[in-house]
């Protein structure tokens, strides 16, 4: 018979039941140092996309055994496994040219451009400026051709809306301030020269979960409600950080505004590949496809800075969970002010 105690802690587990939106693929974490067809130290923070026949890219951030970033691409029929990967680095630093590369490229997000037919790279070029964003087009994940830096440092998290909005190009981005590192838009008319900088969602403050620093993670998501996106907060401990997940819903026609922002994270690390690794506690995704379902999202993720994990939601599920654990920005910043 059971114990008062145990029915007791029993209740409690059952009681502090969240609701899972997104689901780990069992075979996680999916990619690994382990299998690199070359020397290096670790692969994480991939973009992600589906090529015209179906399959998935993942063009991956791999350490190299110096420390330094490059990119790698990754293809699979099935998004999941028997990954090509290929033999050599697919895009290097180009220090020649592109002295921003210094220290190396990371986290790239790939947006496809219908109107340029090409898919669009905004990945973080590190030197010694700090981390700033560069953009870069490719066809085919074979051939790139760089535009150079778009946001100076200290700026990164960057992605590129897929359409014009009101006539321009919109970049999503987040520079740091020493007051804190809140995530903006500028918008552009030729991709190259950047303005009209507004102000899209800020880092809470105090002891909340995304207070003082966040980021946009993969590049948002368009919906008929909004563009939705899901973005990392850091919280930072007296041993560490925690890198977790939330997310936001901004207008279509004008993504500076933000309609409805969840309260609790959805998201967090959890599992042994998410807690240990190079650095501890982090889920860091950069990119996802969704199934021709047009609902399924397979979010890939960075774990520990260390592998690359996988897991599986539904957008319109994010949404249901968005308008009951969230709130209008306006509603909530009202309330904040008066705190
Ligand atoms: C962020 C980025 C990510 C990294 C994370 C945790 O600032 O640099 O590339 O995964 O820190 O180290």
């Amino acid at each position: 018979m059971m114990s008062i105690l145990a029915e007791k802690l029993s209740d409690k587990a059952v009681m502090n039941q969240h609701e899972t939106l997104f689901h780990r693929h069992p075979a996680n974490p999916i990619l690994t140092g382990k299998d690199w067809p070359y020397s290096m130290n670790s692969v994480f923070n991939a973009g992600a996309t589906l090529l015209p026949d179906g399959s998935t890219v993942l063009l991956c951030r791999v350490e190299d055994r110096r420390g330094l970033s490059h990119l790698c691409v990754a293809r699979s029929v099935n998004g999941v496994d028997g990954w090509q990967i290929d033999r050599e680095p697919t895009l290097m630093p180009d220090v020649e040219r592109y002295p921003e590369e210094l220290w190396g490229i990371e986290d790239p997000r790939i947006t496809y451009v219908p109107e340029l037919k090409q898919y669009a790279i905004a990945y973080t070029s590190y030197s010694r400026g700090g981390p700033g964003v560069s953009l870069a087009l490719t066809k085919d994940f074979r051939a790139f051709e760089r535009l150079g830096v778009v946001m100076s440092p200290d700026d990164k998290d960057a992605a590129l809306l897929p359409r014009r909005i009101n006539g321009f190009w919109a970049l999503i981005h987040r520079p740091m301030t020493p007051l804190g590192a809140h995530i903006w838009i500028s918008y552009s008319p030729d991709l190259r020269h950047w303005g009209n900088h507004k102000l899209m969602l800020e880092a809470r403050r105090g002891a909340w979960w995304d207070a003082n620093r966040i980021g946009m993670s993969p590049p948002p998501i368009e919906t008929s409600r909004g563009w939705l996106m899901i973005y990392h907060g850091v919280r930072r401990t007296p041993s560490s950080s925690i890198y977790r997940l939330g997310l936001a819903l901004f207008d279509l026609e004008q993504p500076e505004k933000c309609l409805i922002r969840g309260d609790s994270w959805m998201f967090a690390p959890e599992t042994e590949y998410e807690r240990h690794g190079d650095v501890q506690d982090v889920v860091f995704p950069c990119g996802y496809t969704v199934a021709p379902d047009g609902d399924t999202i397979n979010l890939y993720y960075g774990a520990a800075d260390s592998s690359i994990a996988l897991a599986h939601g539904s957008i319109r599920s994010l949404l249901v969970w968005l308008d009951a654990n969230g709130h209008s920005e306006s509603s909530h910043d009202r309330r904040e002010r008066h705190r």
